[in-house]
């Protein structure tokens, strides 16, 4: 298959790169954070997206290699940034169900954080309500020692799932990225802002914080900071952008 011989070659031919999408503290105004997108412009297949190519990477395992190579790009880069003084609180590494399910992963972000001498508390780890829902049992015994390391962890692309109160509140999940389908203006209607609301009253009793992802507007902006969320991401604030560009975009919003 073109796809998986292409994705075979890809950290050799150096097409894969890091997009960083800037996040917004609401209350401060001030640049929060930023998560890595993986990027795969393929020398045969043009530009491909992550939702097709992350798929094939875990039917394959390739997303062992892929994966690393995310976060240590992402770590390296970051505190690169850092001690050239540019100000970025926290970078969101994606991580999938079975990169997080191997055996290894702790290690490999003990190892990661040791070469690139990023501060430990920088790194945000985001997974999926199914890492939860896989095994709860090594889910819960790989988050604690991933808490252990000093890193957050955040729950990416909630309330499309099964999480539930008493089902989260067992895990050391510092915060909930609530899934843009809940913000997205085509689809901004009561009940979508019941749910939104009931997210962030439900991670303020279990103290955790609350991203919103998809913002495009002024509008949901208005919204989210009436409710108290606590960060923001999406076109309203800025693209993904390429490494050079997410450089210029922090130094003027330092
Ligand atoms: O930016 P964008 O449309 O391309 O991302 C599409 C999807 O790909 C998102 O759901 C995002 O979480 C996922 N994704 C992007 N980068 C990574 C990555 O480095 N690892 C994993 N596992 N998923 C990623
Ligand atoms: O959470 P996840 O990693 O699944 O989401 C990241 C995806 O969302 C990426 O594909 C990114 O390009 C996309 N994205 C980021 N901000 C916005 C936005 O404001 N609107 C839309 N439609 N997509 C966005
Ligand atoms: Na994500």
């Amino acid at each position: 298959m073109a796809l998986e011989k292409g994705l075979r070659n890809a950290i050799a031919r150096n097409e894969l790169s890091i997009h960083y999408q800037p996040q917004l503290d609401i209350r401060s105004d001030k640049v929060s954070g930023a998560e890595a997108l993986l990027r795969w412009q393929s020398s045969e297949l043009g530009s491909v997206s992550p939702v097709e190519f992350i798929a094939v990477a875990e039917e394959t395992g390739l997303i062992y290699s892929i994966g690393e190579w995310v976060l240590r790009t992402a770590c390296t880069q970051v505190k690169s940034w850092r001690d050239t003084g540019m100000y970025l609180p926290k970078i969101a590494v994606n991580v999938s169900v079975k990169q997080f399910s191997h055996v290894g992963f702790v290690a490999l972000v003990q190892q990661v954080l040791e070469e690139s001498g990023l501060e430990p508390e920088v790194l945000e780890l985001e997974i999926t309500e199914s890492v939860l829902m896989k095994d709860g049992d090594q889910a819960f015994t790989t988050l604690n020692a991933l808490k252990a390391l000093g890193v957050q962890l955040a729950i990416d692309d909630f309330g499309t799932g099964y999480s539930n109160l008493a089902y989260l509140k067992r895990f050391p999940i510092d915060k909930l990225k609530i899934d843009r389908a809940f913000i997205s203006a085509e689809q901004a209607n009561k009940e979508n802002q019941a749910i939104v609301t009931a997210i962030i009253a439900m991670a303020d009793s279990l103290d955790m914080s609350v991203t919103a992802e998809g913002v495009e507007t002024k509008g949901q902006l208005d919204f989210l900071k009436l409710q108290q969320c606590d960060d923001v991401q999406g076109f309203l604030l800025s693209r993904p952008l390429p490494v050079q560009n997410a450089g210029d975009f922090l130094l003027s919003h330092g």
